[in-house]
């Protein structure tokens, strides 16, 4: 049997829901204040979430939705000035307190810091995005209670490669039998699965109708006490919100 010792935390979509009300808003405005007649709706924005990465979405737009722009010579750094600039404005938004945890983080974040566990997060976003939403929805302070931050361009292949969660558990010196995986997404699981991973998965409104197979449960939302989440795949046991209980036993499904 090993014991759980860490969990990792993807970011968008996990601990709060940061896609449609706030990346998409941040790109918009950036495109805006670069003089260009893009809009990323939010139905178009389903499907650029197919890609990960802010500036491979942005590649991914052009090839795929808007052929007809003339692209400059040096593409790739006019996309990363962009990305910068969207980056700003998603910073300033997380500022104003405007992207809210999702129900039940810092419940359980804070239950798991007080039972000793290891934390840790692995994201595709840019890290300046991980520190900001941290410190203005979480805790001031918050930073300090993740080991690791494995975030955005430290690996090379972004998920749903598994790299991101293949570096954070390296550098904790852990094996995937000792952590457990929190992810929203197709893209997440398929990256904590391939890590070796037991994934619980919360879904949101654009990844409702994705594929978890595969994941430990499939939850709406990790709830609260007195905001029941519902079970959308996989065994809860009559827990009515995801706790530290629920999730020793999630883990001990799969390891003993
Ligand atoms: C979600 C992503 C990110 C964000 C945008 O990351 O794929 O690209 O959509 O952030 P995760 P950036 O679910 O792994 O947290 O523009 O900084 O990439
Ligand atoms: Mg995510």
């Amino acid at each position: 049997m090993s014991a759980l010792q860490a969990l990792l935390f993807d970011v968008d979509g996990t601990l709060a829901d940061t896609e449609r009300d706030g990346h998409r808003v941040a790109f918009n405005r950036a495109f805006t204040e670069a003089g260009l007649d893009w809009v990323w709706s939010e139905a178009l924005y389903g499907q650029l979430l197919a890609v990960t990465g802010g500036k491979e979405r942005i590649h991914y737009y052009l090839d795929h939705f808007n052929s007809a722009f003339v692209r400059p010579a040096q593409l790739d750094e006019f996309i990363a000035s962009l990305h910068r600039a969207k980056t700003a404005h998603y910073v300033q938004m997380l500022s104003e307190g405007l992207i809210p945890l999702r129900p039940g983080v810092k419940r359980l974040i804070d239950e798991a810091r007080q039972a000793g566990l290891r934390l840790a997060v692995a994201t595709t976003t840019t890290p300046e995005n991980v520190s900001a939403l941290l410190e203005n929805a979480l805790a001031p302070e918050a930073m300090s209670w993740f080991e690791v931050i494995a975030a955005g361009d430290v690996v090379p292949a972004k998920k749903p490669a598994p790299d991101i969660y293949l570096w954070a558990m390296e550098r904790m010196g852990l094996r995937p039998e000792q952590c457990l995986a929190f992810e929203d997404s197709h893209n997440g699981i398929r990256a904590s699965l391939g890590a070796g991973l037991q994934t619980v998965i919360a879904v949101n409104g654009y990844t409702r109708d994705e594929d978890f197979s595969g994941a430990a449960i499939v939850l709406d939302h990790w709830g609260e006490p007195d905001r029941p989440f519902t079970v959308l795949q996989g065994e809860a046991g009559g827990a009515s919100c995801l706790d530290l209980a629920l999730v020793q036993r999630l883990h001990q499904a799969k390891y003993g």
